[in-house]
């Protein structure tokens, strides 16, 4: 599946970047020849921050200002609706640069991606989504990252209800929304710049076999139950999040396959990724609240065995008795199994439902806050009423 990927605010705009690296290395001659990201770009209402990543080309094509006007180049500084206000304005002149930008149409589907908890990402994504399903037609999705639990503390937290907001909005619009969660990743003894960027490496890295399996070209690299980009559109709805689990695989097994003990090792060793796959899913779910699922073997054509396939597919089926499953194999990987998992049209989400419930307490709460500062306001300019001024 070819896309086009669009960063928007500072986390989405790494993110982007992060994609242009993956497709740099599965095009590349160690990796796939095979490209993936047709093209990226970064949009942003800070200059700086456009400035501070490393692989998108630093053209103005490539890196986009918004709102030099009312942001001065500044960023909105966490307001959301200050964002949305920008993009509204600059919507004709960020479809023009969209929809000419290089290989737009070579694309299948355009990706978004910003975070829930910062101003600029969140106010722009839902309308710049709205924006290219009406100029488009092809499949929008949506990449909102969730903030850390941390920066949901105080009970006026701008991650809580920036989050809430952008959720609420791209849902609208999007044909399906990724929930990436910040919190799912581990915590380092890094800067936080290295930790954030090793959460990006790994969040994008879900993708890549699935981008990857169903541009195959060389025969001998693609898969007895092929996934292509008519799968992947098909199996994305609504609320979906991803995970991929890795397992090794000994030279050993892989020679030794027929026997019998070993063919029984690589259905195990299957069924082990896959259960790494769902514990590594980055939004934290009940399976069975899916409604459509995908699952992508990666292995050695030797290693996916039919009873492997019919193992992950009874596991699936039990799991998520509610949802139409697609499984497919992409015989690219050599000293090890993966599985990547696409958990999609998600009817119930308990992240997002306390997000929204702690939003609007935040909400009511905020307007108790600005009544009373504005009384306080008031009394306190009375007590200044005999002083002079100095005009
Ligand atoms: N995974 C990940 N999260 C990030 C990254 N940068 C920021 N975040 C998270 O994103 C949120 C902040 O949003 P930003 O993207 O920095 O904000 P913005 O869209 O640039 O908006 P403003 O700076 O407020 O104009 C917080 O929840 C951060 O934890 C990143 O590179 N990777
Ligand atoms: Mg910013």
């Amino acid at each position: 599946m070819k896309i086009f990927a669009i960063g928007i605010g500072q986390c989405g705009s790494n993110i982007a970047d992060e994609f242009y690296v993956i497709n740099k290395y599965s095009k590349s001659f160690f990796g796939r020849g095979i490209e993936i990201i047709t093209n990226a770009v970064a949009i942003n209402t800070d200059e700086t921050d456009l400035g501070s990543f490393r692989h998108i080309p630093d053209d103005r094509r490539h890196r986009i200002l918004i709102g030099a006007i009312r942001a001065h180049g500044h960023g909105v500084g966490k307001v959301n609706v200050e964002a949305a206000r920008i993009i509204r304005e600059s919507q004709t002149f960020l479809s023009d640069n969209i929809l000419n930008a290089k290989k737009f149409h070579e694309s299948d589907a355009v990706i978004v991606i910003a975070s829930g908890g910062g101003g600029t990402g969140s106010g722009s994504i839902g309308w710049l989504v709205k924006l290219l399903k009406e100029r488009v037609d092809k499949p929008v999705y949506a990449i909102i990252v969730l903030p850390f639990e941390y920066e949901e503390k105080g009970i006026t937290s701008y991650a809580v209800t920036n989050t809430a907001t952008c959720l609420k909005t791209v849902s609208n619009y999007a044909d399906a929304v990724f929930l990436l969660d910040n919190e799912r990743f581990g915590k380092t003894e890094s800067t936080l710049g290295v930790n954030l960027q090793e959460i990006n490496r790994q969040m994008v890295g879900n993708f890549y076999d699935l981008f990857c399996a169903g541009e195959e070209k060389r025969y001998k690299y693609v898969g007895s139950k092929v996934m292509d980009a008519g799968d992947i559109r098909q199996s994305l709805e609504g609320i979906t999040t991803i995970g991929r689990g890795v397992v090794a695989l000994s030279a050993f097994s892989l020679r030794r396959k027929e026997h019998f003990r070993e063919g029984l090792k690589e259905s195990t060793i299957i069924a082990e990724a896959l259960e790494k796959a769902v514990n590594n899913l980055c939004l934290t779910i009940e399976l069975e609240d899916t409604r459509k699922v995908l699952a992508l073997i990666g292995a050695p054509r030797k290693a996916v065995t039919l009873i492997a396939l019919e193992e992950i597919a009874t596991y699936l089926e039990d799991r998520c008795p509610k949802a139409v499953i697609r499984i497919g194999d992409y015989p690219r990987r050599v000293g090890e199994v993966s599985v990547t998992l696409l958990a999609s049209k998600l009817t119930k989400v308990e992240r997002v439902e306390n997000m929204y419930l702690r939003a609007e307490k935040i909400f009511k709460s905020q307007e108790e806050i600005d009544k009373e500062s504005d009384l306080k306001i008031k009394a306190l300019y009375e007590a200044s009423k005999n002083i002079p001024t100095l005009d």
